[in-house]
C-alpha cells in the first residue's frame, strides 16, 4: 500500500490525545469546511462525530464480517420506535476514549460539553417502548450478539413541545436538518415496497392454484446505517433505518405543461410515509398513513433479511435456525402475512411449511394492555391498502378456526374472541391475535404485566398454547442511565468496587456493605447534590425557576397520560400547599415537585393536566407564605437528553399508575439506579422493584391489580363519597373547580373535575389518594433523616443490578432467539 495512505489510516484511527485533535481538526476543514476560527459548535460537533465515527468503522465491518463468515444466526429488533437520543458521548463512553476526547478538545480552547450539546436528540420514538428498543441495541452489542435494529428513519422525530402560556404547542422536530454525522446512507440498498392494486389467481407450473399481487403503487425503502458501538468497542452492530423515496421523483411532462405541483406530488406523497412518528390517527387518511408506515419498514426489513439468508443458503427449511425476528409490540405485525406472502407468492414454498417457518422464526412482545393500544386494522383498510394479505390473514384464521373449532364443543363465544377478525361492529383484525398465532413466543415485559396478559387479554389463546407466553421483565443499560448520565456516582462508584459493574450490573451489589458506611454515605450524598445543583440551574435556565438544592426533589418524568396519575400527584402538591400555608410555624422539609413529560397531540385530557400544573407551579411559586418550601416545575420538552439530567438528581421516584395498567416501566429503574426512593403502586415492575431494593426501602401505596379489578367489577365505587369524606382531597379539588388556579377561566378543569367525580374516576385517583398523602408523608419524615435516607438511596443502587437490559437481552437471547455471541476478529489495534 502507498505509505502515505497507510500513515493516514492509522491515524485516522489512533485514539490518542493528538491523533484525535489532528482528527477533529481534519475533518473540520476538510469535510466541514471551515477554519477553527470561524467554526461553531455545531461545525465542532459534526467534526468530532466525523472523527468518532472513523474510529469505529473498522470494527463495525469486522463485525460484521465475523458474522457472514460463521453464517452466525442473527436477531432482528423490528421496531416502529429507536428513542437513542444523542450518540456522542456513548460512543466515547462505550469506546473507553472519553478522556482523551475531553483532553483533545481542551487543546483546541473548547470545552466537551459546549460540543456535546450541540447534537440534537434522536428522538424517534414516544417513550418506554422506544427507549427499551435502544438499550436492548446498546445490550446486544455490548454482549457481542449478533443483533440488528430496523426501523423506520423519520425525517421529523416525536415534536417538541413547547409551553405557551401553560398549554402544550408542538412544534416540529428538525433533528435531520444540518445532517447526521453518525448514519451512512445507503443508495444502492434500495427496496420496493407495494400498497394498493388487486390480486391476479393463476395456475403455477405445476397447475396448483397461485396469486400475484398486481397494479400496485410502488415506493422505494432506501436504507440509513447507523453504527451501535458495544461497550469495549468489541462489536459494533447496526441499527437500519428505512427511508421513504419515491420511484419517479419528477414528472418533466408535468412540469412543461406548467403544472408544478402536480410534477412532485408523487415524490411528496410517497415520501410522507417516513415523514413523521405516529401521524395523527384521528383522520381516516391518518389512520391509513400508519398502516402504511408499519407495513413499509416491516416489507422491507423483511426483504433485506431474505436477502442475507439467502446468500448463504438456497432453501428457506433453516431460515429458523439463522434468523430470529422480535416484533417490538404489534406494529411490525403485519410482517407474518408479508413473511408468508413472500415465502408463498414469490418464492413458491407450500403454505403448511411457509407457516411453519414464520412461526418458528417471529417471536412478538406485548408492552400494553390498554385496549385502546391494541391495533385493530378495519379490514375494508387493509383490503384496500394491502389486498394480498387480507387474504393471507383470512387463511391463516380460517385454517386455525377450523383446527380449534374440533376442541371448542361449539363455544362460539370462545371461537370469536380467538378469530383474527373482529366482527362487532365495524369488522377489524386483531394484530394482537396475529402476532401471537404467527410466532413460537409472547412475551409480556414485567412478571405482574406477563401474568394479566395470561388472565385478560390472551386468555383464551394462552389456553390454545400454553407454553407460548412468557416473561421477559425489562431492563436498562447501565452504560448510559449510570456511568454517561451520573458521572458522579459511577466515578465513586468504581473506586470502590472496580468498573466490571459497566458490563455486568450485577456486581453493583458489592455496594450494599458501604450503606453502613458513613464516609460512603457522605460521598454518596456529595454526588447526588452535584447532580442536583446540575439539575436546578437546568431548571433555573428551562422555566426561570430557582429551586433550593436542599429541598426534597420528586420527581415524575413519562409521558402524560391519566392512567399514569400526573393528577394524583397535583392533587398532593395542592394539599402539601395547603398544609403549608395553614401551618406556616411548621418547619416544613422543603419539596420540589419536578414533572416533564409529552401528552399526544389529540389527547385533550392529558394536555389539560399540562395546563393543571402549570397553573399550580404559577400559583404555588410565587406565595410567600409558603417560603420557598415548595416548588413546582414542569420541564418542557421531556427526552433522552433531559432524563439523563434530571434522573441522577433525583430523590423521590414516582411511578403511580393505578395498579395493572403499566405493564413494566423503565424510568422506575433509571430513578432507583441512580438511588432515587420510589414511591408507588405495586405495578408494573415496581413489584420486581420492591422485591430486589428491599420493602423497607421503598415507598409503596394504594390498591394492587387485583383489588383494583375487584373494585370496578362490582360496580360500587362512588368517588363523590370518598371525596367528601377526605377535607384535604375535598378541599384541594374544589380549588380547582372554582378557579384557584385558573381565575382567568374558572371552568377551565370542569372536565379534570368531572372525570374524578361523576364521571366515575376510572383511574382510582380518589380511591388512592389518602394512602398516597400517608407515603408522601413518610417520605418526608424519613428525610429529615439524611444518613438513613442515604442508606437507603444506596441500598436501592446496590440492589438493581438485575435491572440491566443486558440480563434481559440474554434472557431473550436463551430462551426465545437461540442467538449466541460472536467474538469479532479485528487484526488492527485493540480498544479496551
Ligand atoms: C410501554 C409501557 O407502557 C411501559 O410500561 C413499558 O415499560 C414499555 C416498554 O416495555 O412499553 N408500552 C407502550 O405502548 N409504550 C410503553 O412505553
Amino acid at each position: 500500500m502507498d505509505a502515505r495512505f497507510k500513515s493516514r489510516d492509522i491515524e485516522r484511527r489512533s485514539l490518542d490525545v493528538d491523533g484525535l485533535k489532528r482528527s477533529f481538526l481534519e475533518w473540520l476543514v476538510y469535510s466541514v469546511g471551515k477554519d477553527a476560527r470561524a467554526a461553531t459548535r455545531r461545525d465542532w460537533f459534526h467534526s468530532v462525530a466525523l472523527a468518532v465515527r472513523d474510529r469505529v468503522v473498522d470494527r463495525w465491518m469486522d463485525t460484521t464480517r465475523s458474522y457472514y463468515q460463521e453464517d452466525a444466526k442473527r436477531v432482528y429488533y423490528l421496531s416502529l420506535e429507536f428513542l437513542i437520543g444523542r450518540l456522542l458521548t456513548n460512543s466515547l463512553s462505550n469506546l473507553g476514549i472519553m478522556d482523551e476526547c475531553r483532553q483533545a478538545l481542551d487543546r483546541l480552547g473548547l470545552s466537551m460539553d459546549d460540543v456535546v450539546d450541540a447534537e440534537p436528540d434522536a428522538a424517534l420514538g414516544n417513550g418506554g417502548l422506544g427507549r427499551l428498543a435502544a438499550c436492548f441495541l446498546d445490550s446486544m452489542a455490548s454482549q457481542g450478539l449478533p443483533g440488528y435494529g430496523y426501523g423506520i428513519r423519520y425525517e421529523f422525530g416525536l415534536f417538541e413541545q413547547r409551553f405557551e402560556n401553560g398549554w402544550q404547542v408542538e412544534y416540529p422536530e428538525q433533528w435531520l436538518q444540518f445532517g447526521n454525522p453518525w448514519e451512512f446512507a445507503r443508495p444502492e440498498v434500495l427496496y420496493p415496497v407495494q400498497f394498493y392494486g388487486r390480486v391476479e389467481e393463476f395456475r403455477d407450473s405445476v397447475g396448483e392454484r397461485a396469486y400475484r399481487w398486481v397494479d400496485a403503487d410502488r415506493v422505494l425503502a432506501m436504507a440509513y446505517d447507523t453504527p451501535v458501538v458495544g461497550y469495549g468497542g468489541e462489536t459494533i452492530n447496526t441499527l437500519r433505518l428505512w427511508s421513504a423515496r419515491a420511484t419517479r421523483d419528477f414528472n418533466f411532462g408535468h412540469f412543461n405543461d406548467g403544472a408544478y405541483m402536480k410534477a412532485v406530488e408523487q415524490k411528496i406523497l410517497s415520501e410522507n410515509l417516513s415523514r413523521v412518528l405516529y401521524p395523527n390517527d384521528a383522520t381516516e387518511t391518518g389512520k391509513e398513513l400508519r398502516l402504511k408506515q408499519e407495513y413499509f419498514f416491516t416489507s422491507a426489513s423483511l426483504q433485506d433479511i431474505l436477502r442475507r439468508y439467502l446468500q448463504h443458503h438456497s432453501s428457506f427449511e433453516n431460515l429458523p435456525n439463522k434468523a430470529a425476528i422480535q416484533l417490538n409490540d404489534t406494529h411490525p405485525a403485519i410482517g407474518i402475512a408479508e413473511l408468508m406472502r413472500l415465502l408463498v407468492d414469490q418464492h413458491a414454498l407450500r403454505w403448511d411449511d411457509a407457516w411453519d417457518i414464520t412461526r418458528a422464526t417471529f417471536a412478538y412482545t406485548n408492552h400494553t394492555l390498554l385496549p385502546e393500544a391494541l391495533e385493530a386494522w378495519p379490514v375494508r383498510m387493509i383490503e384496500r391498502v394491502l389486498p394480498r394479505h387480507m387474504q393471507i390473514i383470512y387463511e391463516i384464521n380460517a385454517k386455525f378456526l377450523n383446527r380449534t373449532k374440533a376442541r371448542a364443543d361449539g363455544d362460539n363465544a370462545r371461537l370469536s374472541r380467538l378469530s383474527l377478525i373482529d366482527e362487532r361492529g365495524e369488522r377489524r383484525v386483531r394484530m394482537g391475535n396475529l402476532a401471537f398465532l404467527g410466532s413460537h413466543k409472547v412475551n409480556g415485559v414485567s412478571a405482574l404485566h406477563t401474568e394479566l396478559m395470561k388472565q385478560t387479554v390472551f386468555a383464551d389463546f394462552h389456553q390454545e398454547f400454553p407454553d407460548r407466553i412468557n416473561n421477559k421483565t425489562n431492563g436498562i443499560t447501565p452504560r448510559r442511565w449510570l456511568k454517561q448520565a451520573n458521572p458522579a456516582l459511577s466515578e465513586l462508584i468504581t473506586t470502590r468496587i472496580g468498573e466490571g459493574w459497566n458490563s455486568d450490573l450485577s456486581q453493583i451489589a458489592a455496594l450494599r456493605e458501604k450503606a453502613d458506611d458513613v464516609v460512603f454515605r457522605e460521598e454518596f450524598r456529595r454526588a447526588k447534590r452535584k447532580n442536583k445543583k446540575r439539575l436546578a440551574a437546568y431548571i433555573a435556565r428551562q422555566t426561570g425557576e430557582e429551586v433550593l438544592v436542599d429541598s426534597i426533589f420528586d420527581v415524575q418524568v413519562k409521558r402524560m397520560h391519566e392512567y399514569k396519575r400526573q393528577l394524583l400527584n397535583v392533587l398532593h402538591t395542592i394539599a402539601l400547599y395547603n398544609e403549608m400555608r395553614d401551618n406556616p410555624t411548621v418547619s416544613w422539609v422543603p419539596v420540589t415537585k419536578v414533572f416533564a413529560g409529552k401528552a399526544a397531540p389529540s389527547y385533550h385530557m392529558a394536555k389539560l393536566i399540562i395546563k393543571l400544573i402549570n397553573d399550580v407551579a404559577k400559583v404555588v411559586n410565587h406565595d410567600p407564605s409558603v417560603h420557598d418550601n415548595l416548588k413546582v416545575v414542569l420541564l418542557p420538552n421531556y427526552n433522552v437528553t433531559a432524563a439523563e439530567i434530571i434522573i441522577p438528581a433525583a430523590d423521590l421516584s414516582e411511578q403511580i399508575s393505578t395498579a395493572g395498567m403499566e405493564a413494566s416501566g423503565t424510568g422506575n429503574m433509571k430513578l432507583a439506579l441512580n438511588g432515587a426512593l420510589t414511591i408507588g403502586t405495586l405495578d408494573g415492575a415496581n413489584v420486581e422493584i420492591r422485591e430486589h431494593v428491599g420493602a423497607d426501602n421503598i415507598f409503596i401505596f394504594g390498591m394492587t391489580a387485583d383489588e383494583v379489578n375487584d373494585l370496578r367489577a362490582s360496580g360500587g365505587f362512588n368517588p363523590r363519597e370518598v371525596i367528601a369524606s377526605n377535607p384535604s382531597l375535598k378541599r384541594a379539588l374544589d380549588m380547582i373547580s372554582t378557579g384557584a388556579f385558573s381565575p382567568d377561566d374558572r371552568n377551565r378543569y370542569h372536565p379534570i373535575v368531572q372525570a374524578l367525580t361523576d364521571g366515575g374516576d376510572h383511574f382510582l385517583v380518589t380511591a388512592d389518594f389518602a394512602d398516597y398523602c400517608r407515603a408522601q408523608d413518610a417520605a418526608m419524615q424519613l428525610y429529615r433523616d439524611s444518613e438513613e435516607w442515604t442508606r437507603k438511596a444506596i441500598l436501592n443502587t446496590a440492589n438493581m443490578g438485575w435491572f440491566s437490559s443486558d440480563r434481559t437481552v440474554n434472557e431473550y437471547a436463551q430462551e426465545i432467539w437461540d442467538v449466541h455471541p460472536v467474538k469479532p476478529s479485528h487484526d488492527g489495534e485493540g480498544f479496551r
